[in-house]
């Protein structure tokens, strides 16, 4: 079978950038240690605040050392909107909406997920540089999703 010269070019161009992108995603997976958040527990999205789990939404002190951010994110806030973690300790994220999906975007950092209503959004990360970063919504949520943020402090371990 006769290939013309320049369809043969673009076919091995068109399988030389599929396998640059799977590259990338090996790449990602195996030197980077990429994961989605993958956390299925479930919840009434109706009955959030009620829910012995996010009743109270804030920052617990685990034994370990390690902590956990309870945090609800709605139409158009964060709650709470402000949240004090400690540098280099692991931080657990738990998260939920009982509107519609949203987005939390930690700014700067691989804090990341989508948060769905009926689900709970876990995912653990360790900030090592202390500050102030942004959250953010990076879900369209409705009129107020651009001002859809809150501040995470990244305190200095003692
Ligand atoms: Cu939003």
């Amino acid at each position: 079978m006769h290939i013309d010269l320049y369809e043969r070019f673009w076919m091995w161009s068109a399988g030389a950038i599929c396998a640059a992108f799977f590259g990338t995603i090996v790449y990602g997976l195996v030197s980077e240690g990429t994961r989605p958040p993958s956390h299925v527990e479930t919840i009434d999205p109706t009955a959030v605040w009620s829910d012995p789990r996010f009743a109270q939404p804030g920052v617990t002190a685990n034994p370990d050392g390690s902590v956990t951010v309870t945090a609800v994110a709605l139409m158009f806030a964060f709650q709470p909107n402000e949240i004090r973690v400690p540098a280099g300790k692991p931080v657990t994220f738990r998260l939920t909406s009982p509107d519609v999906v949203h987005g939390f975007e930690i700014v700067g950092t691989n804090a990341n997920t989508m948060v769905i209503p009926g689900y709970v959004a876990q995912f653990t990360t360790t900030f090592a540089t202390p500050g102030e970063y942004l959250m953010v919504c990076h879900e369209y949520c409705g009129l107020g999703h651009h001002a859809m943020m809150g501040k995470l402090i990244v305190e200095e371990a003692l």
